[in-house]
């Protein structure tokens, strides 16, 4: 099976590949010379992942993942959320400092990561999967590796960021994982009917 990830974010094109290995052959936007850019303006994240599954899918006529990530802090009633990649108005470094700054001198530090996922599988068969990460958002940045919040998020059950985790150990446990899991289980479970589009 060959499946579009709908997503401009190499970060997250990696780990996707990295997780499906062996599992299904994975593309990215790149890969057969796409380039497109959607407008992320749903209000939720599942919103905006059918948005970007059935852009990318209408114009491959692939099988098409289409994500969507928000970090969601307690202390901030759930924000930045669904808005979490325009946190600042500008990079994945702005919007850590910002985040820090939010939270400085606060003690209640637990959060999120929700990633939703829309697989495409043709026009008006859209099947939604969802994983979470629960963790707390560290005092300062700790660690290169990842991207986005990784070196500010501390998954539970661990003393240090996704940003000092190698990609193996993140990918084993974070919120994409999860969420991919599931997508897997249900191309399994439904095979004989996926198999007609996504071949
Ligand atoms: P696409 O829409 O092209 O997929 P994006 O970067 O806009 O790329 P999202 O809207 O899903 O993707 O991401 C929201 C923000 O959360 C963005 O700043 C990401 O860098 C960040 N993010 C997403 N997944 C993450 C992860 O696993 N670890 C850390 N940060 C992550």
């Amino acid at each position: 099976m060959r499946l579009l990830v709908a997503s401009n974010n190499q970060g997250k094109i990696r780990e996707i590949k990295s997780i499906l290995e062996g599992e299904i052959e994975v593309l990215s936007p790149l890969d057969i010379s796409l380039d497109l850019s959607i407008l992320e303006s749903g209000k939720t994240l599942q919103e905006n992942a059918i948005k970007k599954g059935l852009a990318y899918f209408r114009h491959s006529r692939i099988c098409s993942l289409g994500e969507d990530t928000g970090l969601e802090v307690e202390a901030l009633d759930g924000k930045p959320g669904v808005n979490s990649a325009r946190y600042s108005g500008s990079g994945d470094e702005e919007n850590r400092k910002k985040l820090l700054k939010e939270l400085w001198g606060r003690d209640d530090r637990r959060a999120c990561f929700r990633t939703v996922m829309a697989l495409v599988i043709q026009e008006g068969w859209i099947e939604c999967f969802e994983g979470v990460m629960r963790g707390k958002i560290s005092r300062s940045e700790r660690g290169r590796a990842g991207f986005g919040y990784d070196p500010i998020f501390i998954p539970d059950g661990f003393n240090k960021t996704f940003g000092e985790m190698d990609c193996g150990e993140k990918n084993k446990i974070s919120h994409r994982r999860m969420a991919l899991e599931k997508v897997l289980s249900f191309i399994q479970r439904e095979w004989d009917e996926v198999e007609k589009f996504c071949k």
